[in-house]
């Protein structure tokens, strides 16, 4: 069995989803044949030479599942694209690249985090174009800690306000984009995150388009056997412990 999840944007305030991630990987993922992570696992990583204790104790939880023979894969997320080599080695998993084309049920699958496909939402995409430039992301990567910690809290507490102020259909994905892409990588299915509006959409011409939700008060997952692919929520179970009333980071 192979699984997939997404946006889970873990952090030490909410140890509800820590748990139920934890819970999962120990009841689902060990010993299966692989673990693909779409994209935002971490609310948000400014380098891995800032690992915190919290983000270490994922990282051997991870590799806890390697061991078991399960191949992980992690793409980057917009919150997580700083991610790097000493954190997939700490962690046993492999970076996948945005997009990527994967073998899921006898068929050739496209995999993204979804953000790229979000194309009306203009300022986003200017925005990404900025952050993802090789030269930009060289200059983030040599910044001193500080300065990374209040620029990503300046942009998470700036994209709040903004995200807020748009329409549904802006920070959604792009329809004809999807189409576009879908077309170029001549694939029938594509699975991915980044919008938190989890559901199995049946496109023209025998497509689909399968969207992974957010965790937050419960969790998503895709269940690839030899022949199906299906979109599931994996409920908290009672005993995780309630998100703090305080914390403010989530979304
Ligand atoms: O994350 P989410 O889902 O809530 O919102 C996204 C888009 N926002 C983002 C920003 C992230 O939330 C925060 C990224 C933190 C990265 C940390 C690592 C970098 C460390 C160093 C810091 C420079 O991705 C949001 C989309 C939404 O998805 C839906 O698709 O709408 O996009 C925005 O809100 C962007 C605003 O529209 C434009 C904000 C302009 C800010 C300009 C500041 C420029 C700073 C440049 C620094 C080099």
């Amino acid at each position: 069995m192979i699984l997939l999840i997404s946006d889970l944007h873990l952090h030490e305030g909410r140890p509800d989803i820590t748990g139920a991630f934890l819970a999962f990987l120990e009841q689902r993922a060990k010993h299966t044949q692989a673990l693909y992570i779409l994209g935002d696992f971490f609310e948000v990583w400014i380098g891995d030479d800032a690992i915190s204790p919290f983000q270490r104790s994922i990282a051997q939880a991870l590799s806890d599942v390697a061991a078991t023979g399960t191949q992980i894969y992690l793409m980057h997320g917009n919150r997580d694209f700083l991610i790097g080599e000493e954190f997939c080695e700490l962690a046993d998993c492999q970076l996948l690249k945005d997009p990527s084309i994967v073998q899921l049920a006898g068929e050739r699958v496209l995999l993204m985090h979804g953000d790229s496909l979000c194309t009306s939402d203009k300022s986003y995409i200017r925005l990404r174009r900025v952050l993802r430039n090789p030269l930009i992301l060289f200059i983030l990567r040599n910044l001193p800690l500080s300065t990374r910690q209040r620029l990503a809290g300046d942009l998470r507490q700036k994209s709040k306000t903004s995200t807020r102020m748009k329409a549904s259909a802006i920070t959604d994905v792009n329809p004809e984009e999807v189409t576009k892409v879908m077309a170029r990588h001549k694939v029938r299915t594509l699975i991915h995150g980044h919008t938190h509006r989890p559901a199995v959409h049946d496109l023209s011409g025998d497509k689909r388009r399968i969207v992974l939700g957010d965790w937050d008060t419960q969790g998503w997952f895709v269940k690839v056997s030899a022949t199906r692919v299906e979109l599931q929520p994996l409920p908290f179970a009672d005993t995780t412990t309630s998100p703090d009333p305080s914390d403010e980071s989530s979304n």
